[in-house]
């Protein structure tokens, strides 16, 4: 990993083009989280209601949501994977409907290159892939789609990623990695002004990997992209805190906090209207103190 001297700051002076809309990165901007799986936005039977999930997406960007991100999958560990045309199922039909209703860019969270191609034909913006486009075939996809990705570090695979993560150094490892993924992207012709990188909290990860991560978030910095994090209601908090997911969102704002602080320009998150108060006054801060 380079030092954070030996590559210029991310120029994020114009914003993002994602798929027509922009994203501006000139500042902190919360990502909203919309599960589009069959236990979120159920209709009542067993179908997943596109009415709800657009209510909830304009909620989210009336409270100061930047981006959309749309899933189709669970990555949460012990999760099973969807069939792609399960996933497609489930994403399309959501992402038509806001594409047209929303101001805001949406993102796609999947690591399916038949998702993105499909997410992206039908109006998503950004590709969000927890496996940086590691797939067979998703570094091509995102190349043909031409809009922006996110490239997140996952050590091993959410079914088994918790069991024993190890790192001689979490901050090192994760900049090597990114860079390595930076770098196959610019093989196939991704433009590097259009990616951002994600440290990836709590995939592969223990909680004091987790901890030394946001402690040396910094670091990641010298990559010279944006750097994206998640860490709303993670598993981090309930294994500190003894608190489970519903009781998680005091500690989720202190973090998205203290990632900002650290360099994070893009937190994704459940609780948009809490954490956009809480990025404000951070950003007022920061002005008045430059
Ligand atoms: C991320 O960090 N995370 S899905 C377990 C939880 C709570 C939340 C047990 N997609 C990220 O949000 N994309 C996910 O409590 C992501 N970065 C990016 N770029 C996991 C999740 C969660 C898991």
């Amino acid at each position: 990993m380079p030092t954070p001297s030996a590559v210029p700051p991310a120029n994020t002076e114009r914003p993002l083009d994602c798929n027509g809309k922009p994203l501006d990165l000139s500042r902190p901007q919360v990502m909203g989280v919309l599960n589009v799986t069959p236990d979120s936005f159920s209709d009542g039977g067993d179908f997943f209601s596109v009415e709800q999930a657009l209510a909830r997406a304009l909620t989210m960007q009336a409270e100061g949501a930047a981006i959309i991100d749309i899933g189709g999958e669970s990555t949460r560990p012990g999760a099973q994977p969807v069939p792609v045309e399960e996933e497609i199922r489930r994403v399309v039909p959501v992402i038509e409907a806001l594409r047209a209703r929303l101001r805001v860019p949406l993102s796609i969270d999947t690591q399916k290159p038949e998702v993105m191609r499909a997410a992206v034909a039908a109006g998503a913006g950004l590709i969000n892939d927890v496996n940086a486009l590691r797939a067979p075939g998703a570094l091509q996809a995102a190349a043909d789609c031409s809009v922006p990705v996110c490239l997140m570090h996952m050590q091993g695979e959410p079914r088994s990623m918790q069991a024993a993560p190890h790192y001689e150094d979490a901050v090192g490892e994760v900049g090597a990695f990114l860079q390595e993924r930076l770098a196959a992207c610019a093989e196939v012709g991704i433009d590097p002004q259009c990616i951002l990188l994600d440290p990836g909290f709590g995939f592969g990860k223990s909680v004091q990997h987790n901890l030394q991560l946001l402690a040396g978030l910094h670091r990641l910095t010298g990559l010279g992209r944006p750097l994206l994090v998640g860490l709303s209601r993670k598993s981090m908090i309930g294994k500190m805190l003894g608190l489970d997911v519903a009781q998680r969102l005091p500690a989720s704002i202190a973090l998205a906090v203290l990632a900002v602080e650290r360099g994070a320009t893009l937190v994704r998150v459940h609780d948009v209207a809490a954490t956009w108060q809480a990025l404000q006054v951070t950003h007022a801060l920061r002005a008045a103190t430059a």
